[in-house]
């Protein structure tokens, strides 16, 4: 490993200011991202797998198949987070890791990787916060329709409970999905995500689908023998019109809903939002939602779970955009006349606008309309192009971003929202899904070729936030 340069050439905030005590600071991952070994000890298949064999469906036409290898690496890249003085880690497990086809017969070797992963966590002391789904359906539950499938849902609380079983001695904080709206809408509705569908109607039903699968399995968390910390992660963006034209501010309402309410409505009020649904009804009805659905989504959770990482404005146009030559259509089903102006604020290497503000506002939102559990921020990070220079990765951009965003969840607990915890996004460069790996968010980089991993000097100032629990 690389000394770090002592200090950034970045410029952060200075006011110093603290957390609550006991604020949890973490580091967030998902399997498909950074395991690799898709194929060893009996995994099984899975719809990320087969979406990267499709041609063309990711940039560098890569795939998971080695990734970060953390499958062989996990003991040094749990050592990276000890040395980073970090308490907390988010993973997420492989679902056809444990069940090859997604049910009946558990994968001894599979799940035993968990196993010792949780174990190495607690040996250094750092609390393990697992994610049981972070996109990688088997691909054998697919080939029976996937999460349009009501079926899947109860598939997959029965994975939730026997990973419980096996874990739940040791690990107390569960979170169901994670972003299940890119699951629903980016996998079913513009295809940029696997099964990689362009089928609106499916993307609206597998959004139901996806919720019930997280309220049975939060019901089964629950239930199990052990006590649990169960709660779901959604992704959320502020989103404001681009203009006070009337179209811009009905886009904004539109634009929301779909992204945001269409989550936070059902888990928090049990109902999904009847201006929403009005909306899709030329798209869909929503018959396949039954009796009880939404009192199991709506299951009380002790968390929830935020990832933030840009805001949108939102702009209504007078006829609906073409689908560009080679484009995707919208994920936003029915939005295909509002397109996302540019405010010229600064970007990522994603084309994501940086927008530190949008994450208090949107923590102020959340409490303020919905009766909401304590609150982690699962995921917030950048990606940025990094480079290697006499060893030393020094990235002062992602450490602006991060130092900006922490200070933005102090604005939002000044104003009485409870957030409990931040886990950066990521620790590890990893496997971006359709962009391979073109894209770093890592505060480590990882160099494919060789594996190496190289703390950039965002993993230093990160650590040092935490160390002191805010700024002295
Ligand atoms: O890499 C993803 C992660 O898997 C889910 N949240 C957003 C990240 C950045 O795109």
């Amino acid at each position: 490993m690389t000394a770090l340069p002592e200090t950034s050439s970045a410029t952060v905030g200075s006011t110093s200011r603290s957390f609550p005590e006991g604020f949890v600071w973490g580091a967030a991952t998902a399997a498909f991202q950074i395991e690799g070994a898709t194929s060893e000890d009996g995994r099984g298949p899975s719809i990320w797998d087969t979406l990267c064999a499709r041609p063309g469906a990711i940039l560098d036409g890569s795939d998971g198949t080695v990734a970060c290898d953390h499958y062989h690496r996990w003991e040094s890249d749990l050592d990276l987070l000890a040395d980073l003085g970090l308490t907390a880690y988010r993973f997420s497990i492989s679902w056809p890791r444990v069940l090859p086809t997604g049910r009946g017969e558990v994968n001894a070797p599979g799940l035993a990787f968990y196993d010792r992963l949780v174990d190495g966590l607690h040996e250094r002391g750092i609390e393990p916060f697992v994610t049981l789904y972070h996109w990688d359906l088997p691909q054998a539950l697919e080939d029976l329709g996937g999460w349009r499938n009501r079926d899947t849902a109860f598939r997959f609380a029965e994975y939730a409970a026997l990973t419980q079983h096996r874990l739940g001695d040791r690990v107390t904080h569960w979170t169901t999905l994670n972003e299940p709206w890119c699951s629903a809408f980016l996998g079913h509705a513009s295809g940029e995500h696997a099964p990689g569908m362009t089928d609106p109607v499916a993307a609206v039903r597998a959004s139901h689908h996806l919720l019930l699968g997280h309220g049975l399995a939060a019901q089964a968390l629950h239930g199990g023998r052990r006590p649990a910390q169960v709660g779901v992660t959604i992704n959320l963006y502020d989103v404001v019109p681009a203009s006070d034209a009337r179209a811009d501010v009905d886009a904004t309402r539109r634009l929301d809903g779909m992204q945001n309410r269409w989550y936070l409505d059902p888990l928090f009020t049990g109902a999904y939002p009847a201006d929403v649904v009005a909306d899709l009804a030329p798209v869909t009805d929503m018959a396949f939602v039954e009796d009880g659905d939404l009192e199991i989504i709506s299951t009380k959770l002790d968390h929830l779970g935020i990832n933030y990482y840009s805001s949108f404005a939102a702009r209504g146009l007078a006829t609906p955009a073409p689908v560009p030559e080679g484009g995707r259509p919208t994920p936003w089903v029915g939005l295909e006349d509002v397109e996302l102006a540019d405010r010229g604020l600064p970007q990522t290497h994603m084309g994501w606008d940086v927008d530190p503000d949008g994450l208090r506002k949107t923590l102020v939102r959340v409490a303020r309309d919905y009766d909401v559990p304590p609150i982690f921020i699962t995921e917030n990070g950048a990606a940025y192009v990094d480079e290697v220079v006499d060893g030393v990765v020094d990235d002062p951009e992602r450490v602006a971003y991060v130092d900006a965003h922490l200070r933005a969840i102090l604005d939002a607990s000044d104003e009485g929202v409870d957030v409990r915890g931040y886990f950066v996004w990521s620790l590890l460069d990893n496997f971006e899904w359709a962009w391979g790996y073109t894209r770093r968010f890592g505060v480590v980089r990882v160099d494919y070729d060789t594996q190496l991993r190289t703390p950039k000097s965002s993993s230093r100032a990160y650590a040092a936030i935490a160390r002191d629990n805010g700024w002295l």
